[in-house]
């Protein structure tokens, strides 16, 4: 299959000029945009419209899904905040979430940590927070994620869409 491109971010805790700037800057360049939750924003807000969004622990309106379970050409994505799972305590939960919904990439959030790992042959992803970053990593990041038929290959970039150094990472699938 031809390269897909996915983009990824979260944590944007009411920041909502940031969620619109990642938009715009790759609406229609890219096969999919995703927010893995804690955005603050009512469900109904139209920069949801080409998002794929999920509820975070910071969203109280029920109007957001707990997990989404994306299906693109011969890929499978697995969206969840992560608070459900305990993810601050376990990836087991988390882990079972993804292979339970047969996915070839899990995308995670709620941590504020760029990460990038395999487990159990699914790609794990958290983009980090575009707004509060923790951790060792003091940079507002987003995720990019390129996918073909034999790899799976993560950037983190700045607000500035330029890709952070050190982070990125490709794994087989
Ligand atoms: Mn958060």
């Amino acid at each position: 299959m031809a390269e897909q491109i996915l983009i990824v971010m979260s944590d944007s805790h009411g920041a909502k000029a940031v969620v619109e700037k990642i938009k715009e800057h790759y609406q229609g360049q890219v096969d999919a945009i995703f927010h893995n939750g804690d955005s603050e924003l009512a469900p109904s807000d139209a920069v949801w419209q080409g998002i794929h969004v999920v509820k975070g622990n910071c969203d109280y309106d029920s109007g957001y899904q707990e997990d989404n379970i994306v299906h693109l050409p011969d890929l499978i994505v697995a969206q969840t905040h992560g608070h459900l799972y305990h993810i601050n305590f376990i990836w087991s939960r988390l882990i079972k979430f993804a292979q339970e919904a047969q996915a070839d990439i899990c995308l995670y959030g709620h941590l504020h940590r760029a990460a990038a790992w395999q487990e159990e042959g699914i790609v794990f992803v958290n983009p980090g927070s575009v707004l509060q970053p923790r951790g060792d990593i003091n940079e507002k990041l987003y995720a990019m994620i390129r996918v073909t038929d034999t790899s799976i290959k993560v950037d983190f970039l700045d607000l500035n869409h330029q890709v952070y150094p050190g982070l990125s990472q490709e794994f087989s699938r």
